[in-house]
C-alpha cells in the first residue's frame, strides 16, 4: 500500500473516499446484519459498512507486487489453519519445529488482512518476501493489479461454514442485542446475507479464476485437507515455489508441519488461548475463538432435515455446471 497519506492530494483523495462511502451507505441496499445492524450490497457482496470501506481503500492504494501471495476464504471456512499451513511451509527453513514462531503468535498475525480500514495506509515496503495477505473479499472484489499475483483459496462445505459462523458471531455480537437464533442465520445464509456473501457467489468466483489461471490460484478443500493434510502441504510448497525434497520427505518435515499446524497442536498453545488477535485498527477478537471444535460434519449436531436439503439444493444449483463438487460430509 502507498506510504503514509498526509499530503494534500492523498488527503483529499481519502476526503473524496469518506464521501462516496457515505453515499453507498444510504443509497445501496441494505440488511439485517449478523453483529453489525445491517450489511450494505456492494456490486453483489454484503459488507458492513467498514468492510465496505476497507474495498474503497483497498482499490484506491493497494499497490501488489507479483511476489505477493493471497490467502483467501470464506469466513469460516478454514483460514487460520491455512495461514498455519502457508506460513511454516513457506518458512520451514527459518524454523525449527521445537521452536516456531507458532508457538508465540497466532497464525493470523503472519498475514496482514487487506479487509481491515487501515488509513492511514498500512506502508508494506518494509515486510519480508513474499509479503503474506490475506482476504474474505471475492476475486471480482479485488483490484485488477492483483491478478498477477499467487492466490491460495480454501472453501468448506456451507452446511458447517453456517454453524461454524452462527456460533462465531454470537461471540463478536454485542451483549446488548439477543444473540441470533439459528433459524434467523439460517434463513439469512440461504439468502445470500452474512458478511462476505452470497457463500455461493464468493467460492465460484475463486472457482472460476482458478480454472482460468490454475498456475495463480490454487483452490483446496477444507474436508480434503482434514482428509490428507500431508497431500495438501506438498501441493502448497510446490505452489509457493518451494518444492518438498527428497532429503525433506525423509526427515519427515511435512509431517511435522501437520502436527505444528493440527488443531489438536494449535488450540492447545498459551498464545492461542489468551488475548486478542487485532485485525486493523477496528476489529479485536479473541484468540480463541478462532478454534472451537475444528471437524467435518459438526452441521448434523444443528440442522435438520430439511434444513440440510435447503442448504444442499442451493448449493446444487449454484455450483451446476461449474464442475465444483464438494465432498459430502454426510
Ligand atoms: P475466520 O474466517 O474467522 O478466520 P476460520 O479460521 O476460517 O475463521 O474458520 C474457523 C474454523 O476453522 C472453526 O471451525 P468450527 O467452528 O467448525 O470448529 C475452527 O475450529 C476451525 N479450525 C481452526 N484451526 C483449525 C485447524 N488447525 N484444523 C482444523 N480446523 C481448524
Amino acid at each position: 500500500m502507498s506510504n503514509a497519506p498526509g499530503t494534500t492530494e492523498e488527503d483529499a483523495e481519502y476526503k473524496k473516499i469518506c464521501e462516496n462511502h457515505k453515499h453507498l451507505i444510504e443509497t445501496l441496499p441494505k440488511c439485517n446484519g449478523w453483529w453489525t445492524p445491517h450489511l450494505h450490497n456492494y456490486n453483489g457482496f454484503w459488507l458492513t459498512p467498514d468492510i465496505l470501506k476497507a474495498n474503497l481503500l483497498l482499490h484506491t492504494y493497494f499497490k501488489s507486487h507479483p511476489t505477493d501471495i493471497f490467502l483467501a476464504s470464506f469466513m469460516k471456512s478454514g483460514t487460520t489453519w491455512l495461514k498455519a499451513l502457508v506460513f511454516s511451509t513457506l518458512n520451514r527453513d527459518s524454523y525449527t519445529f521445537s521452536d516456531h514462531y507458532l508457538h508465540k503468535h497466532n497464525p493470523h498475525s503472519a498475514f496482514s488482512p487487506l479487509d481491515a480500514e487501515t488509513y492511514p495506509i498500512t506502508d508494506f515496503t518494509n515486510s519480508l518476501t513474499p509479503r503474506l495477505f490475506s482476504t474474505h473479499f471475492a476475486r471480482t472484489m479485488l483490484p485488477a493489479c492483483m491478478s498477477s499475483c499467487k492466490f491460495v483459496y480454501v472453501c468448506r462445505d456451507p452446511k458447517d461454514v453456517l454453524i461454524s459462523l452462527w456460533h462465531f458471531m454470537n461471540k463478536i455480537r454485542s451483549k446488548d442485542v439477543p444473540p441470533l437464533s439459528l433459524d434467523e442465520a439460517f434463513e439469512l445464509f440461504c439468502l445470500g446475507v452474512s458478511d462476505y456473501g452470497p457463500f455461493w457467489e464468493q467460492v465460484l468466483s475463486y472457482w472460476r479464476a482458478s480454472l482460468e489461471y490454475p498456475d495463480k490460484i490454487l483452490f483446496l478443500k477444507y474436508e480434503d485437507m482434514k482428509k490428507e493434510p500431508e497431500v495438501v502441504v506438498r501441493k502448497l510448497a510446490a505452489f509457493v515455489g518451494k518444492p518438498v525434497t527428497v532429503e525433506e520427505e525423509e526427515k519427515g518435515v511435512v509431517r511435522e508441519i501437520v502436527k505444528l499446524c493440527s488443531f489438536e497442536n494449535l488450540s492447545n498453545l498459551e498464545v492461542n488461548k489468551e488475548g486478542f488477535e487485532k485485525f486493523g485498527r477496528l476489529v479485536n477478537i479473541e484468540k480463541r475463538e478462532f478454534f472451537r471444535k475444528g471437524v467435518i460434519g459438526d452441521w448434523k449436531n444443528y440442522l435438520t432435515k430439511e434444513m440440510k436439503e435447503r442448504i444442499d439444493g442451493i448449493t446444487a444449483q449454484k455450483f451446476k455446471g461449474s464442475g465444483l463438487v464438494f465432498t459430502a460430509t454426510g
